[in-house]
């Protein structure tokens, strides 16, 4: 059943509140159909305290396997994690979902993890937004993480785990990615990356090259190897993350990708959105006229 927003009660808000994961599980739809919104929840802002954790990099370098490892982790440690898991099948590396893993290996069936898919499809330039909402209500359902999954390639990618406070970038040893994150902006916004699979041969490398390149470039981020085969430096990563200071400027970067998407997203809401698009692509309307003219307010 999906929930029309206004036969959803506050009941259902305090539920989920209180620790009901099947209210969590049916606001979280309604979030993913854009029929909800903070206000129409009553759900006050996050504050930006590291808690809601963006994992991306390109498809196959074991963003999913890693995120498992650091599930059974902090299990052990009695802390409850949720993870939002966004289009994750991809047909690159033809991973499994993740939540079909997580669920394979018995960790679902504990009260403490909570996996998430968010379907990219139907959602132009909404998304973001709502996966932002998404981890905000799962921490104040009393997660005391949210990890969000998501496959690093493109802008959209950026602007998702823009809504985390913090931004972990995985690579895979020899993956070339490097130069193609970099141009991406990803770089930008990560405030650690992880070289992963250092099973294989070339991951140390791999990291140094990663190191130097960041040194040069100025940037402060942290590089870290880890394996989520052999479970190597998978502890180190935990503990990071709940420690995970705010690189400089990363605020800004995505401060800028947060205001790019609430933009996009209220644009995209328009009730004759249809129609400028389709003038705008029968070339009676100009698109950069058209944004000239309906920004002139903000002017005045
Ligand atoms: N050797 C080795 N293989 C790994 C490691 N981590 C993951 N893999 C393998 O890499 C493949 C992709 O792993 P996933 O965890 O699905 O990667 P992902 O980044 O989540 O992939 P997508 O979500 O599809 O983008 C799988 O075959 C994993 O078994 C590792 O540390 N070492
Ligand atoms: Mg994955």
């Amino acid at each position: 059943m999906v929930l029309g927003r206004e036969q959803l009660s506050i009941e259902f808000v305090n539920q989920a509140l209180s620790g009901n994961r099947r209210s969590l599980a049916k606001l979280l739809s309604s979030i993913e159909n854009g029929e909800l919104d903070s206000n129409s929840i009553g759900l006050d802002g996050h504050d930006d305290d590291g808690t809601i954790i963006g994992i991306t990099g390109a498809p196959g370098v074991g963003k999913s396997s890693l995120i498992e490892k650091l599930i059974s982790h902090w299990s052990t440690q009695g802390l409850k994690i949720a993870v939002i898991a966004v289009d994750p099948s991809s047909p690159l590396s033809g991973g499994a979902l993740l939540g079909d893993r997580i669920r394979m290996d018995s960790a679902d069936s504990n009260s403490n993890v909570f996996v998430r898919s968010f379907a990219t499809r139907n959602q132009p330039g909404g998304l973001p937004k709502s996966v932002g909402l998404a981890a905000n209500l799962m921490r104040k359902c009393g997660y005391d993480l949210v990890l969000i999954e998501t496959v690093g390639a493109g802008q959209s990618e950026i602007r998702i785990v823009s809504f985390a406070d913090r931004v972990v970038l995985i690579e895979s040893p020899n993956s070339g990615d490097q130069i193609q994150a970099e141009k991406a902006g990803i770089m930008e916004i990560a405030d650690l990356i992880v070289v992963n699979k250092s099973d294989l041969p070339n991951a140390e490398r791999s990291a140094m090259q990663i190191t130097s390149a960041l040194q040069i470039s100025g940037s402060p981020t942290c590089v870290l190897l880890a394996s989520a085969k052999t479970g190597e430096g998978v502890e180190e990563l935990a503990s990071q993350l709940l420690s995970i200071p705010i690189k400089m400027g990363a605020e800004v970067a995505r401060a800028r990708e947060r205001l790019l998407a609430a933009w996009a997203s209220s644009l995209l809401s328009r009730e004759d959105i249809s129609k400028i698009i389709n003038d705008i692509s029968s070339g009676e309307v100009d698109a950069e006229k058209w944004v000239l003219n309906n920004l002139r307010w903000y002017d005045e």
